[in-house]
């Protein structure tokens, strides 16, 4: 094991016994929604990975040290400090290591780390993607190229239109990144469950997922795979009502001049409150519905 990795007594033990493991990254927690409704969800998805058999390993730098499996006060902490966390992606981790930091891990970092660890799923709410704009601004997320280059499949809602949804998949598709649609054929939107845009390959069941993974690992060539899992009807939102938040983000983000690393957390933030909650409720159950998945896939692939 990498030195500077550092597993949760649980996690190191069900990696060892080969049982299922999957990764849950900490951005969303610090800067995706929040406290306490990040700190309550992190600890619900970690119960729900038990429930489905698969061993959570929440990631995050903490002292420098690239942990899988957190501690509940390490999980509290992470919530409570907010956007006071750094948002640690690929870019960050060599100098939160040297400096003995703490972080919280991005989908990129997150990816690295489970690699690093030996966990290939992941599940995550929504993935970081190609901005609009990003033909001027050149915003385009970090974590496409991790899932060109590190083993992770990860397990996500689509993408948000906070995105460019067409340029994300264009941006994928040179990549080289499967991407599957979990019984649809149409690219999830996050907090809809359609998006005008068709995934790869739809798929109709967890062991078809890890049949997937499966070859893709033993071709043994550098890359992840992601996997879009629709929110469940009735926690869709109205497409209208979360569009016109999402315009609204957007337009005040411009005005503020938001760049860069603040980007995402700025538009995260004021969608939940110009729609009053109702999308965090949806972003919730959401990620409950994607860690469910993630679990069931790691079950098949430990087969
Ligand atoms: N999208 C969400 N929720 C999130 C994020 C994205 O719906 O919490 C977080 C994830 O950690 C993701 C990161 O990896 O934002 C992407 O940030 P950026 O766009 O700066 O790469
Ligand atoms: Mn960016």
């Amino acid at each position: 094991m990498n030195q500077h990795i550092k597993l949760s007594p649980k996690v190191e033990a069900a990696l060892k016994e080969g049982r299922p493991v999957i990764a849950l990254e900490s951005t969303i927690i610090s800067h995706g929604m929040p406290y306490p409704q990040n700190v309550e969800t992190a600890l619900r998805c970690e119960a729900a990975a038990r429930e489905m058999g698969a061993e959570p390993a929440t990631i995050a730098v903490i002292g420098g040290k690239l942990c899988a499996g957190l501690t509940e006060e390490e999980i509290d902490y992470l919530g409570r400090e907010g956007t006071k966390v750094t948002k640690a992606s690929r870019r960050d981790l060599p100098i939160l290591v040297a400096k003995k930091a703490d972080g919280a891990t991005t989908v990129a970092a997150t990816m690295i780390i489970a690699a690093l660890a030996g966990i290939r799923i992941f599940a995550t709410g929504g993935i970081g993607g190609v901005h609009r704009g990003a033909e001027t601004t050149m915003d385009i997320s970090a974590d496409l190229e991790e899932l060109a280059q590190t083993p992770v499949a990860v397990i996500c809602a689509g993408a948000k239109s906070i995105l460019d949804i067409g340029l994300t998949l264009e941006y994928l598709e040179t990549k080289g990144v499967p991407v599957l649609g979990y019984g649809v054929k149409e690219l999830p939107a996050f907090y809809t469950r359609e998006s005008g845009f068709n995934v790869d390959y739809k798929v109709d069941s967890p062991a078809e997922i890890a049949s997937f993974i499966k070859a893709q690992r033993e071709m043994d060539y550098p890359g992840g795979m992601l996997i879009t899992n629709p929110i469940p009807e009735e926690y869709a939102m109205p497409g209208a009502e979360i569009n016109a938040a999402i315009a609204q983000a957007l337009k005040e983000a411009d005005e503020q001049g938001i760049k860069g690393k603040e980007t995402t957390p700025f538009l995260l933030a004021k969608v939940c409150e110009l729609t009053g909650g109702e999308s965090l409720a949806s972003n919730i159950q959401l990620v409950l519905n994607n860690v469910r998945l993630a679990a069931k896939i790691a079950v098949e692939l430990a087969k």
